[in-house]
């Protein structure tokens, strides 16, 4: 059992009991779902190793009644509070809560009225206009809920990158293994790092192609096999992920490599430039007449075009033909280039782990500094901070960051941007911050100018050093908000505030053109993870994979410089 699952019981039950109209007892189930879905402890462990209690300490939110609902339902695979509330409802109205501006007050609603109990029965309903005739919902519900099952239609169809790659890489490292297999590689939309993905696709190379092929199509976790030839097959998984694989000859993997990483366009262009130099490419080699000249790697194939080798990141037909061409592609960031994380948050907010547990973490990770940034007052959902608790938070955080060898511990808050544009805190208070994260988390539906001038007031503001997540979108449940980004930009770069680039796989915000956008008018970055347990650290790969994919170079980005360098980056870092 995993903690997701166990999670997705506990938001299940909120949702029910919430339709049910049944106060604050939702509230505590989320939380609870929430500390054990982004807890680094793996639930099953604790449990075994020291049982009921051992839930109740690890997960913030867990006490008596849901420690016993988790540990039923991992001696027995099934908790019967939950089925018994299921029971009360139609069968796939909890599909109806992954419509954004839908919760389950106005599910409850929808099914009462107009027997409402899953999306396509929705989109009936909402195309008929017999939602904006309810007299609590209206014509501005209706049309927000045909957006929402817009977006949940798409989100069905592409996944994260953040929740595919890790899939992908499990299984190319089996194919990888694999005794006939020579080489293999993650090709297509993961290979590029593309923010959400149709299918994973891999390439190997194997003298044994019809081996490979077999062993392939038995792997566990594969539900069905939808194609098998002598070179190429595709399956689908349990979760319904499709996986193509291409088995080729060594002497062609290189090229077949560049083919079938993409993109398209990219190749397309790729194939223009060999013909205007009298060469032909396909996806076995690079040919002169009859003559096959290259194959084997990339590296070949892109040299004998006359270009230096191009990052897969930069493969979308941007320009990077003609830069490579130049010899002028960027020097791009990579992992190892990042020194440390601005956004991460504890269980003293939302987090569900200790200001302690989160600078191991990073300090595992080699980082020189991490900067623990909860929440501030007005963001209640988020068990944002009073003043008073603020202050001794700081005072907490800096003691920590003294007793801590080899490692700054930065005392920060993500801060409420308000709709006035004000921060969230006393300007006493904010003085006493080595770091002032601002975000937006409310009014997502102000006018372009209401949203523009909030964002534009709270980059004049002196204490702000980092706009977190600037657009404010969740990949398919909230579309970004309407704001003018060329302001925000020109403000940023001017103020020198930094612009994030949070990883979160649900966010990563800003997105690959916005940060390509935004470097053209002088802008520079953080890439933050805006971690909520020790494990969301990880995820500092996917905003990498942004910056890269927008070009962007180490000088780009405030978080690769040394700890020693910091007190010439911010206002008050000493
Ligand atoms: P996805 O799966 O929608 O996220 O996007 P991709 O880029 O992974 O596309 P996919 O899986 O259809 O194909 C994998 C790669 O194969 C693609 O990036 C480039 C290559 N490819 C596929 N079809 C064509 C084509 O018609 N022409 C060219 N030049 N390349 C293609
Ligand atoms: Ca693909
Ligand atoms: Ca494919």
């Amino acid at each position: 059992m995993k903690n997701s699952e166990v999670a997705d019981i506990l938001y299940g039950i909120a949702d029910m009991l919430e339709m049910q109209n049944i106060q604050f007892k939702p509230n505590a189930y989320r939380k609870a779902a929430r500390s054990v879905e982004e807890s680094s402890h793996d639930v099953n462990e604790i449990y075994q190793s020291k049982g009921k209690a051992g839930l109740k300490d690890k997960f913030s939110g867990v006490g008596n009644a849901i420690s016993e609902k988790i540990e039923e339902f991992l001696t027995t695979g099934k908790l019967r509070y939950y089925e018994e509330l299921k029971k009360k409802f139609p069968k796939h109205i909890s599909e109806l809560m992954e419509i954004s501006s839908l919760g389950p007050k106005r599910i409850k609603l929808l099914h009462e009225k107009l027997k409402i109990s899953n999306v396509k029965q929705l989109e009936a309903a909402a195309r008929k206009h017999k939602i904006a005739k309810l007299a609590t919902l209206g014509k501005k519900t209706e049309e927000e809920i045909l957006k929402g099952i817009e977006m949940f239609k798409r989100g069905q169809e592409r996944m994260f990158l953040g929740h595919a790659l890790p899939i992908a890489l499990e299984i190319e490292n089996k194919i990888k293994k694999f005794k006939d297999v020579e080489a293999s590689s993650i090709c297509g939309s993961i290979r590029r790092r593309k923010e959400t993905i149709g299918d994973i696709d891999i390439l190997a190379s194997s003298a044994k192609p019809d081996k490979v092929m077999s062993f392939f199509t038995k792997l566990p976790g594969v539900k069905r096999v939808l194609a098998k030839g002598s070179t190429k097959a595709s399956v689908l998984l349990k979760n319904d992920l499709q996986i193509d694989l291409r088995v080729v000859e060594s002497s062609s993997y290189g090229a077949a490599l560049q083919y079938f990483t993409g993109s398209k366009e990219h190749n397309i262009a790729v194939r223009e430039l060999a013909i205007r130099k009298k060469l032909k490419i396909n996806e076995y080699g690079v040919y002169k007449g009859k003559k096959k000249i290259a194959g084997k790697t990339e590296k070949e194939v892109y040299k004998k075009l006359g270009m230096d080798y191009v990052e897969p990141e930069l493969r979308e037909n941007r320009g990077e033909i003609e830069a490579s061409l130049k010899r002028k592609l960027p020097n791009i960031v990579s992992c190892n280039n990042i020194k440390g994380d601005f956004h991460a948050h504890t269980k003293f907010s939302d987090g569900s782990d200790s200001i302690e547990e989160m600078v191991a973490a990073a300090k595992k990770l080699g980082y020189e500094y991490i900067a623990i940034t909860d929440h501030s007052k007005s963001l209640r959902v988020a068990h944002g901070l009073s003043e008073q608790k603020m202050l001794e938070h700081i005072k907490k955080i800096k003691v920590i960051d003294k007793k801590t060898k080899g490692i700054k511990v930065l005392a920060g808050s993500e801060i409420e941007i308000l709709p006035n544009g004000e921060l969230d805190y006393s300007d006493s208070l904010l003085k006493k911050f080595d770091i002032v994260v601002g975000a937006v988390h409310s009014r997502f539906k102000s006018s372009k100018e209401e949203m523009t001038s909030r964002i534009l007031t709270a980059l004049e503001n002196p204490y702000i050093d980092i706009l977190a997540h600037p657009t404010g979108r969740r990949i398919g449940k909230r579309e970004p908000y309407e704001v003018d980004l060329k302001k925000v930009f020109e403000k940023a770069a001017k103020n020198k505030v930094y612009l994030e680039i949070n990883s979160h796989p649900e966010r990563t915000d800003l997105n690959d053109i916005n940060a390509f956008e935004a470097k053209k008018h002088g802008c520079k970055f953080v890439i933050d993870t805006d971690a909520h347990s020790t494990s969301g650290l990880d995820y500092i790969n996917l905003g990498v994979a942004i910056a890269r994919r927008a070009w962007l170079t180490q000088k780009d980005i405030v978080n690769t410089s040394s700890a020693k360098q910091l007190s010439k980056l911010f206002k008050r870092i000493k």
